[in-house]
This record gives structure tokens, sequence and C-alpha cells, in this order.
């Protein structure tokens, strides 16, 4: 299959799991750091992980993606060993106790490659793995699916130059790229999937454009993933300064970015997502 004919392909295969495309699905947003910017230090440790899992399952959420380091502007990069310690011990609690597909938020192989091994099923890499060059063939090595996203920098350089020419056309670019390494290490079609990147080396109105254009980052062949979930932007529309304010402004984004065909939302707020999206997709039969 190659991956213009993805597009119309109703699923994403993970390690050991497929996820159904034919409606929009919800990504649960699990943060293992004590700096993340809206969720930090809340569900750090096994077991206020397991709690906070468990809720996220009850409000229909379709698979959760696990975070042992915070990419928010400026946050600083941890330690291969202190990510690993953030996060093995909660992805095996979570094989234990929790019937749902996991995704490990990380850039690094090692991370990764260990969370694979104690069953995780797909690995989101906010440089669409061009970080750590060892990804790729770790990823396909595992058989696992991977969200690759578009980002300029580190977190800690990221917003430092948000000028683009062509916005849209760099970061399809980027993710060609992303896509090509997937392949070339042997990683199937049917196992990728793109994101944007929102607030991501992006302007305010980069973000807007890029909410604009999903339809053309749709083309590329690859179901989209999408993570506006309380980001700064919103809170600049709305004058927010408080993250914990921006759910309305975070399920308006998802409810537009469905009509214009994206699957899978990255969102800290499964329950107020998921019904947005069904009622955008019952409307636009997408
Ligand atoms: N956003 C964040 C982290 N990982 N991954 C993908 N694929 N897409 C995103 O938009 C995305 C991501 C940042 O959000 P969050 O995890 O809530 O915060 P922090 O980075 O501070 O932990």
């Amino acid at each position: 299959m190659n991956a213009k004919s993805s597009s119309t392909g109703t699923f994403l295969q993970g390690r050991a799991c497929r996820i159904d495309l034919s409606v929009p699905r919800v990504m649960g947003i699990l943060n293992l750091t004590p700096d993340s910017f809206y969720d930090g230090g809340r569900h750090a440790g096994v077991d206020l992980a397991l709690r906070q899992a468990a809720q996220m399952v009850e409000e229909g959420a379709d698979l959760l993606d696990l975070g042992g380091e915070s990419t928010r502007p400026g946050a600083l990069a941890v330690s291969a060993e202190e990510e690993l310690e953030r996060v093995v011990p909660v992805v095996r609690a979570l094989r234990r106790e929790l019937d749902i597909p996991l995704s490990i938020d990380t850039t690094k192989s090692s991370v990764a490659e260990a969370a694979l091994a104690e069953g995780a099923h797909f690995i989101n890499d906010v440089s669409a793995m061009e970080f750590d060059p060892a990804m790729a063939a770790v990823i396909a090595g595992a058989g696992a699916g991977v969200f690759l996203m578009h980002t300029r920098g580190t977190p800690e350089t990221m917003q430092h130059d948000i000028r683009y020419r062509d916005l849209i056309a760099e970061v399809m670019g980027y993710l060609e790229l992303g896509a090509r390494r997937a392949l070339d290490a042997g990683i199937g079609t049917e196992s990728i999937c793109l994101d944007p990147g929102i607030g991501f080396g992006k302007s305010l109105e980069g973000n807007l454009a890029i909410l604009r254009n999903l339809s053309r980052l749709g083309a590329l062949g690859y179901p989209l993933l999408l993570g506006t979930s309380r980001k700064s932007f919103i809170g600049k529309i709305l004058g927010l300064d408080d993250p914990q304010d921006r759910l309305f402004g975070s399920v308006s984004t998802v409810a537009l970015a469905v009509a214009q065909g994206t699957k899978i939302f990255r969102v800290h707020d499964v329950r107020a997502t998921r019904e947005a999206a069904l009622m955008a997709a019952a409307v636009c039969h997408c």
C-alpha cells in the first residue's frame, strides 16, 4: 500500500493494535512530568498516573499518550535516565491494569525501546524522528506505530525564530521527510500519522494558518493528529492567561479540525473533546 492509498484507509496500525479511524479519536494526555504547562506534577508517580488514566478511559479515550519530558516552549531537556524512571513503571502498570493502546511521547530511542519492550503500542516523536537517528529502527523493529510532528529547533529554542517564507509548505516538507525516514526504516504506511505541531516554533498567526489548512496537510496521504489542547495561542486570542480557562477555546478548534478531516486529537479533556468531535463528524459526514 502506498502513502496515497492509506489516506483513504480507515485505521492506524500500532504494535499489536489497530485504531479504527472511521470516526474521530481521542488521545488522552498523561504527563508524568513536574513542569508541563497544564498538568505538570499532577500525575507523577504510578498511583496518580493510574487514577488519571482510568478516568480518561472512563470518559472515552481511545489511546493514551505518556510523556516524561515537557516540550513546552523554553523547557530544558531531561536525561534519558530520568525520563525512563518516570515513564517505564507507569507503562508497566497501565499494561497490567487497563486495556487501552499506549503512545509514548519521546524523542529518545532508548526511552522508546524500553517502553515498547514493556508493551507500549506507539511512539509520538515531536521531532518526526529528526533528533535521534536510531529512533526509526527502534520503532520499525518493534512493529510499532508512529506519530510524526513538525517542530523547528528544540523546545528550548523553538520560539526564537518563528518566521517562515511559506509555513504550510515547510511543515508539509518536514513531515514528508519524516514519513520518508519511517518508510525507509521499514515502518508501514498504515502505521504513520502526521501532526503539524501547534505551538512548536509557530507564531499566533502561524498556528491559525495551520488550523485553516488542515485539509492541505491531509493531502500528504496520512491521517492527522492535532494537539491544540489549552495551548497559549488560545489564551492569546481569548485573553485567558491561565491554561485552566481554555477548555471552550480548545474544543472549538477540535470541531473545526474534524470538519477538515483530522482524525486524532491529543487532549487533556477527553469527554468534552470526544463529544465535540463526534457532533462535528455527524454534521460533516467525516
Ligand atoms: N504537544 C505537546 C507535547 N507533545 N505531541 C504531539 N504529537 N502533538 C502536540 O501538539 C504535542 C505533543 C505539548 O503539550 P503538553 O504535553 O500538554 O505540555 P508539555 O509539553 O508542557 O508537557
